[in-house]
């Protein structure tokens, strides 16, 4: 890590196990006060981020901005303050912030062709660098495109030295062809990356391609909107050094429902469907999460509210008194993340939702902590 960079992350505050760098502010929601306890809490401090990429980053799904929507959506439910930066705008009602250097159908070598002027422009502190799914399709495109992919980070992390850059492997392609291509590209990325990082460049791998499936697939090429919510929780980690676990409402496995209904195939939803009519004074969706130790836990609560005004459940932790969750009314298919702070037993612990103000589905359910 270059020295310059440690002292920005280090002024943000947000160092966590070694690798975090973005502070969090308060809880976002239900009115609770922040947690001392479960992050670092200090003045927020924005950190400028640069999406960077091909369509998967402009996000391909009905423009509803890829994996941005529920990075940013999860980043807000901790009360951390980020600007995405970028020429582009795009995304849905769940993404506030839109910007974005995300390039449909372009590949390494084109990014790399453009960057300077971009990084110079938006100045960003972490770059999150998504590529190569465009150099897939041939295997002569294909052969060169590690050496693309180091002259590319050679560029970026001469550009901006002071800036972090976060490479992630790629998402599935469809056709058998592309998608071998694509297995040995990511297999190869660890050690490009790795060889980079120990000559100094400031740079890392996350692994966001192994959270998505040939059944997430929307089209030959692009994953859907809830399948890019796994990716996104990944950026995540990546990003403040936090581990999630991801609980899908709809699973038996995971969650009991009284008059709540599993609702089918659904592509806005992470796991392919999502659990709704929670509408009536018996309904309940009740989660068992397991705690590897007692004490402070956050969850986030991926809510859908397609009502005009803020919706609500009332969540009860292993039986105790009901606090309300709130939602932002932005639509059904538009998830938004909810953040609670909650004290957890060790062990298997019950969330149960009831129903609140107006109406509002559950998705899944990411669970984090003790810090
Ligand atoms: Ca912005
Ligand atoms: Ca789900």
């Amino acid at each position: 890590m270059k020295s310059g960079v440690k002292a920005w992350a280090m002024k943000l505050g947000g160092l966590v196990g070694g690798s975090a760098i973005l502070a969090a502010g308060g809880l976002a929601s239900s009115g609770q006060a922040p947690d001392q306890s479960l992050v670092p809490v200090e003045a927020a401090a924005t950190v400028r981020i640069m999406p960077l990429g091909d369509s998967n980053t402009a996000g391909a799904d009905s423009a509803q901005g890829g994996y941005r929507t529920d990075l940013w959506q999860l980043l807000a439910a901790d009360g951390r303050e980020v600007d995405f930066v970028g020429s582009g705008s795009a995304g849905g009602p769940a993404l506030p912030d839109k910007n974005h250097e995300g390039h449909g159908g372009w590949t390494i070598q084109q990014i790399h062709d453009n960057v300077i002027g971009w990084l110079q422009t938006q100045q960003p502190q972490v770059v999150l660098l998504q590529i190569g799914t465009n150099d897939m399709y041939t295997d002569a495109s294909t052969a060169g495109a590690p050496a693309r992919m180091t002259a590319l980070l050679n560029r970026i992390t001469s550009t901006a030295p002071d800036a972090e850059v976060i490479v992630t492997t790629l998402p599935p392609l469809a056709d058998a062809n592309h998608n071998r291509r694509v297995q040995a590209f990511n297999q190869l990325l660890p050690g490009l990356v790795g060889s980079l990082a120990g000559a100094g460049r400031n740079v890392r791998l996350t692994d966001t391609g192994s959270a998505l499936i040939q059944g997430d697939l929307i089209d030959p090429f692009h994953p859907g909107y809830g399948a890019v919510s796994r990716a996104a929780a990944r950026w995540y980690t990546a990003l403040t050094g936090i581990e999630l676990t991801r609980y899908e409402a709809e699973q038996t496995s995971n969650a009991t429902l009284v008059n709540a209904v599993r609702l089918g195939s659904n592509v806005s939803s992470s796991g392919g469907t999502k659990v709704g009519k929670i509408d009536f004074a018996d309904s309940s969706v009740t989660f068992t999460v397991q705690a590897a130790t007692a004490g402070p836990h956050r969850i986030r609560i991926r809510g859908g509210n397609g009502m005009t005004t803020v919706c609500s459940h009332n969540l009860s932790v292993n039986g105790g008194a009901a606090t309300s969750v709130q939602y932002q009314p932005l639509g059904w298919e538009n998830w938004t993340m909810v953040g609670v702070d909650l004290t957890l037993n060790a062990g298997p612990n019950t969330l149960k939702f009831t129903k609140g103000a107006c109406f509002a589905e559950i998705d899944a359910l990411y669970l984090s902590g003790p810090s």
